[in-house]
């Protein structure tokens, strides 16, 4: 558009044509242009019935209540339904094919990323549309599981299974963080787009890429993370990603 203010520092353009190495995390923010609610800013935390997000979304739940845990989940699966990817995760694929490597990292659990087409996405916190076997660890697709009783039964073996996403207080996949952490210690350029930086040990791959990396925060609102970075640009995900 005429006039428009070129996104990003010149510095940064430098960086974004010399870059070999690109790593990207991103949260909840990345998804908001969606329409997924996201889950703190704006004076607002995600609540379900009268319990706060980080409460029924623990691990403690599971062994507590599976059946809520169940409801919460189905809940946010139909919030996500009507949701498309937005320009910042189509931008973000084509990004793939115009840096060397890409690495891209993600919090979120919607599978938004995946959908816009990005290929070998890093799901740190696991995906809402797959179930895992409480005992025997097979996976589904809650979208083919014909079982509608909840918990629903393992195809495999009979036991309850569960969402397949990392709850509060669980460990990450190990494998995931550590092909994560091994890329973030290695790359040129960082960017962290939509995420309040205030979950581990999610937070801390910025922090790794910072011994190296110029690192660049996309997000309308300061956080944590900002004076760590060496540039914060101030803006929505869905108009920055593309501008860049
Ligand atoms: C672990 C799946 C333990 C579930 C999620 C005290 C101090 C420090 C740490 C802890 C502590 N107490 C507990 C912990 C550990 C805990 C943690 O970090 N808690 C935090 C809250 C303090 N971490 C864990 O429990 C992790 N596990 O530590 O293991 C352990 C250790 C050893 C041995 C055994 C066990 C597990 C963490 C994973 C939890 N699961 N999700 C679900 O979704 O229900 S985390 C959840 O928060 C989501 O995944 C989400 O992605 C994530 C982070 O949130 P964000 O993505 O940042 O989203 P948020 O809404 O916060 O922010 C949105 C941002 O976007 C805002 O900044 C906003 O300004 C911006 N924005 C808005 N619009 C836009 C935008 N940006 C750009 N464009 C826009 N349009
Ligand atoms: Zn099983």
């Amino acid at each position: 558009m005429p006039g428009q203010q070129p996104v990003g520092s010149e510095e940064l353009r430098e960086r974004i044509r010399k870059a070999r190495r690109v790593f990207v995390l991103t949260g909840a923010g990345v998804s908001a242009e969606s329409g997924v609610p996201t889950f703190r800013g704006g004076g607002r935390t995600a609540v379900w019935k009268g319990l706060p997000f980080e409460v029924i979304s623990s691990a403690g739940m599971v062994e507590r209540d599976l059946p809520a845990v169940w409801e919460w989940f189905d809940y946010r699966r139909g919030v996500l339904e009507k949701c498309r990817p937005n320009p910042a995760h189509t931008a973000l694929t084509a990004w793939q094919e115009r840096f060397e490597s890409l690495t891209l990292v993600t919090q979120n659990i919607d599978g938004l990323h995946a959908a816009a087409g990005s290929r070998g996405v890093l799901e740190l916190h696991g995906n809402i549309w797959r179930a895992r076997c409480t005992r025997c660890g097979a996976r589904a697709d809650v979208r083919e599981l014909n079982d509608r009783e909840r918990p629903p039964g393992c195809h495999e073996c009979g036991d309850p299974m569960r969402p397949d996403v990392v709850l509060f207080g669980e460990m990450l996949p190990a494998d995931v963080y550590r092909e994560a952490a091994a890329a973030a210690s290695v790359c040129d350029l960082c960017f962290v787009v939509g995420t309040s930086a205030v979950v581990y040990p999610a937070a801390e791959l910025p922090v790794i890429a910072s011994r190296r990396a110029y690192v660049v925060e996309i997000n309308p609102e300061p956080t944590p993370l900002s004076e760590l970075c060496h540039e914060v640009i101030h803006g929505r995900a869905g108009e920055v990603i593309p501008a860049l």
